[in-house]
């Protein structure tokens, strides 16, 4: 099995945690899409990482990747069996996702030359971020993971997006603004397979 993944990218860490997590062996073949020569488009014509490549296939975007390893080992379950309850993780996963698109919206903008920089544009990516931290907030409030008191892909796909702001945004104190969230952060960030990919 063989993993298309830039070690900064936070979409390519959640499935890396999940290998890790499910102990399934893998190949990482780091590829920087936005590097000139990346090779990201042999595997995934839109040209994004992560990509995975297993049994003569090619599965592209974080979600559909975590879906396809649960069915492939669903031993450390990570999606609750009920199929609703299983929206219900999708569900947060999407929000977490969401939001990392937009804080990543904000970075690239800001890259550029700030003459040409759309500060409108910013904005509206400013305010998909606040609006999901605070409901993400809400949600690990007083409690150590975000669905039914269980480990789930929901805590990955959010440690993932959180420990992101705090590596390529640091301005941004959202620790500062979300005290549950940041609790719940640390908690759940102490596992080893986030020590084992956390970028540095
Ligand atoms: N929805 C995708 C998003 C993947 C994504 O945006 N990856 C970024 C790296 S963090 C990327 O490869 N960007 C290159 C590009 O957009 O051209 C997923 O969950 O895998």
């Amino acid at each position: 099995m063989k993993l298309i993944a830039s070690l900064t990218s936070p979409f390519a860490r959640k499935i890396r945690v999940i290998l890790i997590e499910k102990q399934l062996d893998f190949e990482l073949h780091e590829s920087i899409p936005w590097d000139a020569n990346t090779d990201v488009v042999n595997y995934n014509p839109l040209g994004k990482v992560p990509a995975l490549e297993h049994d003569g296939k090619v599965w592209t975007d974080s979600a559909v990747i975590a879906d396809y390893l649960e069915i492939l080992e669903p031993n450390f379950a990570l999606l609750p069996e009920a199929k609703l309850a299983a929206i219900e993780v999708k569900q947060v996963e999407a929000l977490a996702d969401g939001i990392c698109e937009a804080a990543i919206a904000i970075f690239l903008e800001r890259k550029r030359p700030s003459e040409i920089q759309d500060g409108s544009w910013v904005q509206r990516q400013q305010g998909k971020l606040d609006r999901g931290l605070g409901a993400l907030n809400e949600m690990t409030q007083g409690k150590s993971f975000i669905c039914f008191d269980q480990y789930s892909l929901a805590d990955i796909a959010a440690v993932c997006l959180l420990e992101w702001l705090s590596f390529r945004m640091p301005e941004y104190d959202w620790e500062l603004s979300f005290q549950d969230l940041a609790a719940y952060a640390k908690a759940v960030g102490s596992r080893e397979a986030f020590k084992l990919t956390r970028p540095c």
